[in-house]
């Protein structure tokens, strides 16, 4: 049965992804987006199929969600729209209260009053801090350690109270670090991967920012749009927080080894200083996801670098 899904965020590189992967699946797509960091060329494919209709504007903004929800039925939200930029979280903390958090609760009551049943909620890993005990299971006292964090997990919170308190649905998802097309190598704080894929194929070198023995949990953006689209697809979702991950714990050093091989010729690396603040590992537990939703990061990190390699 086709039904009907509003994207906010669906210009950015998590949204186009679930957008495109909700219309190959027969669904209807609208997407919201302020353009802020999305961009439109990110949903060429989607503005060609005939099922999608994007609207300009902002999650944060009552009347603006109010005409995207009037009129139409809408049979659940993935809630992608927000500021993605740790470091200007701590810049910006009101801006980031309004996006992070403030627009959760819009969207949140839009769906109540509009009977829309379910959010699925973009949440990060951030959430659980510097945690020495790994892998991060979803059980574990969160330690949010920037604005951004502490954002991401008052909105789940939020989600989750009214959840209990008005029978929405809701799934919060907490993403590792994703990787993959169309993410953005623009700032030095941009993920590792997508830096490091623009600078080897322009023939550059990359930086190592302390001895390279660093792990994540790098989750391909094509894993994780199926997880958004099955959480939202599926029959009965019930509420919960969800690690999206591997579980499995890659090192810089290893990512290089892959680099290697896709660009034989490829320019030097250099170490420097680790980077004040930074993780030293970081790994997930994926057992809650596969239990609820069936779902499985299946793309390994040999895969997913070449696809990214290749552009797909
Ligand atoms: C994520 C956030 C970051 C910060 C951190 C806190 C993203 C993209 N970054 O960083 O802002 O909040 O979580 O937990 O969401 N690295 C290099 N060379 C480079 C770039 C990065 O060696 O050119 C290192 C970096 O120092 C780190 C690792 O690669 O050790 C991964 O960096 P990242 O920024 O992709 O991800 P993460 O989890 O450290």
């Amino acid at each position: 049965m086709e039904r009907t899904f509003l994207v906010t965020g669906a210009a950015g590189f998590i949204g186009s992804h679930s957008v495109d992967l909700l219309l190959a699946s027969g669904h209807a797509v609208i997407g919201l987006d302020n353009l802020r960091t999305g961009r439109l060329a990110n949903l060429e494919q989607a503005l060609r199929s005939g099922r999608f209709t994007f609207v300009e504007g902002d999650a944060a903004d009552e009347a603006t969600v109010d005409a995207v929800f009037a009129g139409r039925r809408i049979d659940g939200v993935l809630h992608l729209a927000a500021l993605v930029s740790v470091p200007e979280s701590f810049r910006e903390p009101a801006l980031n209260f309004r996006t992070n958090v403030a627009a959760t609760d819009v969207v949140a009551r839009a769906c109540l009053r509009h009977g829309c049943p379910r959010v699925v909620f973009a949440s990060s890993a951030a959430v659980y801090g510097d945690r020495a005990e790994l892998p991060n299971r979803e059980s574990a006292v969160p330690q949010p350690m920037s604005p951004y964090a502490a954002a991401k997990l008052a909105s789940e919170e939020l989600l989750l109270g009214y959840a209990a308190s008005y029978g929405l649905q809701a799934v919060c998802f907490r993403y590792f670090n994703v990787y993959g097309v169309r993410q953005d190598p623009g700032s030095p704080y941009s993920g590792v991967l997508s830096i490091f894929t623009d600078r080897f194929a322009a023939g550059l070198p990359v930086t190592v920012y302390g001895d390279g023995e660093q792990t994540r949990d790098f989750v391909s953006v094509h894993d994780v749009a199926r997880a958004n689209a099955t959480a939202l697809i599926a029959e009965a979702a019930g509420s919960g927080r969800f690690n999206v991950c591997t579980g499995v714990a890659v090192s810089l050093n290893r990512v290089l080894d892959v680099y290697r091989r896709l660009y034989p010729s490829s320019a030097g690396v250099a170490y420097a200083e680790a980077r004040v603040g930074d993780i030293r590992h970081s790994c997930g537990d994926a057992g809650a996801l596969a239990k609820r939703f069936d779902v499985r990061a299946r793309v390994e990190i040999e895969a997913g670098l070449g696809a990214l390699v290749r552009g797909e």
